[in-house]
């Protein structure tokens, strides 16, 4: 029998079913009063209820650590622990780029794709995350897949990158702009490090949703990256980099079997 992954979080309201949330049909049970504060447990109607359900199956054993909860670790990875320990733990064990190559090769998700600049060097395709419900605006959450396919992660960005990077950075503003009506100063244009898929893309997240993996241990904003780089084209491959791993984390096993934990 095969494994599966399936994750289950309740949908946000729309501003415009308040109406619904709050009819008639939506019961409200007291949980707490004290002075002027209370609290109820409530039961909208189903249809403004949604549970969005993400299903991983079948999934493999790297699935099953990537999605339980476990006691995280923060490990500072420098130049040579990439070269000795990380890069020869990727090669050996990845999660399967079959997904992206679905998209940028006009196999999967091709009715949700919000824009796409076929250039093979500086090209990406921008899409809805999988995360996201594309319910609303406030709660975006879209992902640019780079063209290039030999871009593992941002350890492999230099100065040569810039165009490419300039490009998804610029490009993107204006495409989720004039898509989603929101302005480049309300979005959160950033990498992860480490990532799950070692293909490069980018994160794009409104600045109002709190979405996971965004805070400092993980995340790179992508305009820091671009002007880092431009001072100096050789700063990701060679300066330190930080980043949290689960207890069950092989690489993790691996930084600490080479005393750097
Ligand atoms: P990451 O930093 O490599 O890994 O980002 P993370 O999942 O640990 O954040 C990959 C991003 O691609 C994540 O935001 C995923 O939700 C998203 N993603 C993953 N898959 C398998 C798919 C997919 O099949 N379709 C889409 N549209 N997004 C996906």
């Amino acid at each position: 029998m095969d494994n599966a992954v399936l994750i289950l979080e309740k949908t946000s309201f729309d501003n415009s079913d308040l109406d619904t949330v709050l009819g008639d049909a939506t019961t409200f049970r007291l949980q707490l009063k004290n002075d002027i504060y209370h609290s109820y447990l409530t039961r909208p109607p189903p249809d403004v209820n949604e549970v969005k359900a993400t299903l991983v199956c079948p999934a493999t054993a790297k699935h099953l650590e990537k999605y339980t909860q476990q006691e995280m670790f923060l490990v500072t990875e420098t130049e040579q622990d990439y070269r000795d320990i990380t890069l020869p733990f990727l090669l050996e064990s990845q999660f399967s780029l079959q997904w992206v190559y679905n998209i940028l090769e006009g196999r999967a998700e091709q009715n949700h794709v919000v824009f796409d600049d076929p250039d093979p060097e500086n090209g990406f395709v921008l899409l809805p995350d999988l995360k996201w419900d594309q319910k609303e605006a406030t709660q975006l959450y879209l992902v640019a897949i780079c063209r290039r396919r030999n871009i593992k992660s941002l350890r492999d960005l230099t100065g040569n990158h810039l165009p490419l990077l300039e490009n998804v950075f610029f490009q993107t503003q204006a495409e989720v702009l004039s898509h989603f009506g929101v302005p480049a100063s309300q979005l959160r244009c950033y990498l992860h490090y480490q990532p799950s898929y070692y293909h490069l893309h980018v994160h794009i997240t409104h600045l109002a949703a709190d979405v996971p993996g965004s805070g400092v241990e993980r995340a790179h904003l992508l305009t820091d990256v671009i002007h880092d780089l431009r001072r100096d084209g050789d700063v990701c491959r060679t300066r330190p980099l930080s980043f949290p791993l689960r207890s069950n984390d092989e690489l993790l096993a691996r930084f600490r079997d080479a005393g750097r934990l």
